[in-house]
């Protein structure tokens, strides 16, 4: 089989989050609610900036901003995560980033699988936050042995997910028929499964231990637990949900509004109270399906991305978000929202907030495009070839996640505010071992992207120039 007649990765990537969006879409109706706000939050971003729209539409980000969507998974064990890198590997998507939830009370470590090249990413930057479960941060012991052996017994694969897995690695790809069935196969992993594979005794000692424990222990697979759309203008989106009947958690994660956004902001619904039967139960709660208690996991969220921060721009996020953190903690009730959205707003003012500060400054990363204009002087000056418009540089969108940021999704979708102090203890080295791979350090993606474009900008004038 000749490598052409394989289904190209960027292809199976968009067929499988179009069906997992149809099947989440199914499973939790609230999220058809939120893409239906987020459309025509969108639309009146564009329709009131037209410049924004413009950049979009020259960027060609319009045709995926209305595919583009992260989700999540929390998993078990390392063979579940080695075999899930495998997975998402049929799809171009590789593990980017490591995240430490433990400072947070959250006993997972998680990367992001997604896209890297630039083309690829235009395509379709289908994410997907991936969580392995830190059985060690368990105190009791006994406790640890049951969830591992409970773990061990589970398969979230499919026989054949397994074989077409194999099949793309041995051979390259798959083809058109076989990437269907791919797509088929793989949903099954991320399926809800209202029957736990435990006891309700089982369920509610680990639950107790951590819900996040329960949650990941005692179901057949890592259910999807939340599919995120990307808006245009995330404080209106959070404005509008509860017009719509949808209940936001009490702030926005991540940086306060600004005229050029960074790097990410995120706000989510409370996670469902869903029926669940337990193993022995007698199923005879109210609902349709056999009910013996509820399990709550599966929210929404929606995403606002910004530009990509350069090392130093992060470490300056980093500050102003730990001030802000130290002068106001949000409530469990939400009831002091609003001083914390002020204390982030007043903090950071010292954040500079035009594209050509961020740039200049070395704060962010930017991508470099000539503009076509003639007569563009033999000089390696970006900076003078920007200012005479012979070149144009436009915001790299940031497309990873933020671990402070997640830890505040996490808490609040738990079901339980009570936090836990675990130590923080990253591990990244049982990380790694466990996926298998080493995952790929997110700074040094769009520090190559700016590079290139740099270099890539400067030929392409010298060409014209001759
Ligand atoms: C993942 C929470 C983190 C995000 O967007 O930061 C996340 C989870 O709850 O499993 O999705
Ligand atoms: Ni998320």
């Amino acid at each position: 089989m000749t490598s052409s007649s394989f289904a190209s990765p960027d292809a199976i990537r968009t067929r499988f989050s179009r069906a997992m969006s149809e099947m989440y879409r199914a499973e939790v109706p609230q999220y058809g609610t939120l893409m239906a706000l987020v459309a025509d939050v969108n639309a009146a971003a564009r329709r009131a900036d037209p410049a924004l729209d413009r950049r979009l539409a020259d960027n060609r980000e319009i045709e995926r901003l209305d595919l583009e969507r992260h989700g999540a998974i929390r998993l078990g064990t390392a063979e579940e995560l080695f075999t899930m890198r495998r997975l998402f590997a049929v799809m171009g998507m590789v593990p980017v980033g490591y995240y430490d939830l433990s400072v947070a009370g959250v006993p997972v470590h998680s990367t992001a699988f997604r896209p890297v090249e630039p083309e690829a990413l235009r395509r379709n930057p289908f994410r997907v936050f991936t969580s392995l479960l830190r059985l060690d941060l368990v105190r009791d012991e006994a406790l640890r042995e049951e969830a591992a052996a409970i773990l061990a017994r589970r398969r979230i694969f499919t026989d054949g997910c397994l074989a077409l897995i194999e099949a793309a690695e041995r051979r390259g790809g798959l083809d058109d028929e076989e990437a269907d069935r791919f797509v088929r196969e793989a949903l099954e992993t991320f399926r809800w499964h209202g029957e736990a594979t435990v006891a309700a005794e089982a369920y509610q000692r680990l639950r107790a231990a951590h819900p996040l424990v329960a949650d990941v222990v005692c179901f057949k697979g890592p259910h999807i637990n939340h599919l995120t759309p990307r808006t245009l203008d995330i404080d209106a989106a959070q404005a509008g949900m509860p017009e719509r009947g949808i209940a936001p958690k009490a702030v926005i994660e991540g940086p306060p509004p600004r005229r050029v956004p960074i790097l990410l902001r995120q706000t989510s619904f409370k996670a469902l109270q869903e029926g669940i039967a337990f193993k022995g139960g007698t199923g005879a709660g109210t609902g349709d399906a056999a009910t013996d208690g509820t399990h709550t996991a599966r929210f929404g969220e929606i995403e606002q991305r910004g530009v990509a921060l350069t090392p130093e721009g992060r470490a300056l996020y980093d500050r102003l978000l730990d001030t802000v953190r130290g002068e106001v903690q949000v409530k469990a009730d939400g009831s002091n929202a609003e001083d914390y959205m002020a204390a982030l707003a007043r903090v950071f003012a010292a954040f500079p907030d035009d594209e050509d500060t961020l740039r200049r400054a070395g704060l962010a990363y930017f991508r470099y495009r000539a503009t076509g204009k003639p007569g563009a002087p033999a000089t390696l000056d970006l900076d003078r070839l920007i200012a005479a418009g012979f070149v144009a540089a436009e915001p790299i969108t940031y497309e990873d996640f933020l671990p402070v940021s997640a830890a505040g999704i996490f808490q609040s979708n738990l079901g339980d505010e009570t936090q836990r102090n675990f130590a923080a203890q990253a591990n990244r080295a049982a990380f790694v071992r466990d996926l298998g791979t080493e995952v790929a350090d997110e700074i040094a993606l769009y520090e190559a992207m700016d590079a290139r474009s740099r270099t890539d900008t400067l030929a392409s004038l010298r060409r014209s120039a001759v």
